[in-house]
């Protein structure tokens, strides 16, 4: 039911995109565990930090409370230090299910110290992922205003949340520039990155033969990472977790400042502002972390020449210019100065990402890349997360054309794929799992921006679907018999 003191902005749906929501609903009812969502049945069992924050941010569309516990789960296994860990491990999944499984990161005890205080209830893995949590509770919150206070969610998310950023700010900043650094590949959420080749270079692999990968059962092998790469893998779980996880004593081999990392921990520390008010606190200390973290951002990170972010390897006291999507992704940061959007628009849009000429989504590596193969992990093909950042960016710096194209090739993509992991760039072939949990819910989320706007090639700036969007898009589709996931 439209609310008499809003405004009507509401259009109707396409089949198409009932189609797309219905399928998407289906798949955010299949991965639900009864307390969070899966990334994927087959290949990723277990709760995964990232994904649950995308996977919030769509499910708060359908059903805000379950998108809260979404992320509340998550924080309940949460360490003492702050960390929120990559994976939170279902004790009902078979140890085989997935590698690395409980037995190797043994967060119980290896974790269990002062320096790091991992939980007790509950097996997690020891490493992170990137900080998107922050923004996401914003975002759930804002879908429901009403339910969100009604049920105290963020008076009782913003410690942990600030702690976790408190947490990558203070104990992650091994370069001493006010950048976090992450200290292995699969932290960054993008663990095959042409850009940790260089950083990976120098740290020896664990033995061939000492572990069973688990992911080649789920996929082709030459669509994943090599056995070389996940020897390296484990060789720095392994060191870090033989230290307790403390980041004061362990060598820390490989340590990276990375632009979309640091870029999702700014845009939180924007949304924990929001929140603070909210709530009722100063959200002062907020604004001054975000704006030092975003110099140093552009002082650490930004190439002028290559118009775009690179990582910087903390080791080798160097950027690694390698062309990675997450070079671009800083343009979900507010305030950049217009020579640095500018720049960012004009490199995913021109040879190296191709953007609205070569390819309809931004590849996760650059076309132009020595690295480039358009179906390895992270190496080339499309990422829905990926895309769903940099249309927010796009939105916020005034390409208004080019993020409606991009929303809805996105909207294709993901319906013609069966919501699949990530596509390849080229062709929009589906590759990695099915029924894949982020790309349904921000196919939800874009639908629901959709109907706020009618679905058209046009779309004003800074807009956020309202807080009666997720209503609205429910109301439109109040007959599909999946409006509940
Ligand atoms: C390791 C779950 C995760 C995503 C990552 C993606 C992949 C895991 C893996 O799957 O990583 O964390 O086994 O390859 O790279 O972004 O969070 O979907």
């Amino acid at each position: 039911m439209e609310r008499a003191d809003q405004p009507s902005t509401r259009h109707p749906l396409t089949p198409d995109a009932i189609s797309a929501y219905d399928g998407a609903c289906h798949v955010l009812l299949d991965n639900w565990t009864g307390s969070s969502t899966v990334p994927s049945r087959g290949l990723y069992p277990h709760q995964w930090s990232w994904d649950s924050g995308f996977i919030a941010i769509g499910r708060r569309h359908l059903s805000p409370p379950r998108a809260q516990q979404e992320l509340e789960t998550l924080l309940a296994a949460q360490w003492g230090d702050g960390r929120i860990p990559h994976i939170v491990f279902n004790p009902e999944v078979p140890l085989d299910a997935y590698f690395p499984s409980p037995d190797f990161w043994h967060s119980t005890t290896a974790g269990r110290g002062a320096g790091a205080g991992a939980p007790r209830h509950v097996e997690t893995s020891g490493i992170v992922q990137p900080p998107i949590h922050a923004l996401a509770a914003w975002l759930v919150h804002r879908a429901d205003p009403d339910t969100s206070r009604r049920r105290g969610f963020l008076p009782r998310v913003h410690p942990r949340l600030v702690a976790w950023q408190r947490y990558l700010t203070e104990r992650r900043d091994l370069g001493g520039h006010g950048l976090a650094a992450i200290v292995h590949p699969w932290e960054s959420g993008m663990d095959n990155s042409p850009s940790w080749d260089q950083p990976l270079a120098a740290v020896p692999p664990a033995a061939p033969g000492s572990f069973t990968r688990a992911d080649l059962a789920h996929g082709a092998p030459c669509d994943r990472p090599t056995d070389l790469d996940y020897r390296k893998y484990v060789r720095l779980a392994l060191d870090y977790r033989d230290h307790g996880y403390r980041d004061d004593l362990a060598p820390h081999p490989f340590a990276v400042e990375d632009p979309a990392f640091n870029a999702l921990l700014i845009a939180s520390e924007h949304a924990l502002a929001e929140i603070a008010m909210e709530i009722g606190e100063d959200p002062s200390d907020h604004l001054v972390r975000a704006e030092t973290a975003t110099t140093a951002l552009r002082k650490r990170l930004w190439d002028e020449e290559a118009g775009q972010f690179f990582s910087y390897d903390v080791r080798a006291g160097a950027p690694v210019r390698e062309r990675s999507a997450a070079g671009l992704i800083p343009l979900i940061v507010p305030g950049l100065p217009e020579h640095i959007s500018d720049a960012l628009i004009a490199t995913m849009t021109g040879p190296h990402f191709g953007l609205g000429t070569a390819t309809t989504l931004v590849p996760s590596y650059a076309l132009t890349g020595a690295a480039f193969d358009a179906s390895r992990y992270w190496r080339g093909p499309a990422w829905f997360n990926v895309n769903w950042l940099l249309e927010r960016g796009l939105r916020r710096y005034g390409a208004a054309r080019r993020a409606a194209a991009l929303r809805a090739a996105m909207l294709r993509a993901a319906t013609d794929s069966r919501f699949t992991e990530y596509v390849d760039p080229y062709t929009g072939a589906a590759r990695g799992s099915r029924a894949f949990g982020w790309t349904a819910a921000l196919t939800i989320d874009l639908l629901a921006q959709g109907a706020t706007e009618g679905l058209s090639t046009t779309t004003t700036e800074h807009t956020e679907p309202r807080p009666h969007a997720a209503g609205g898009l429910r109301d439109h589709l109040h007959a599909s018999p999946t409006a509940r996931p």
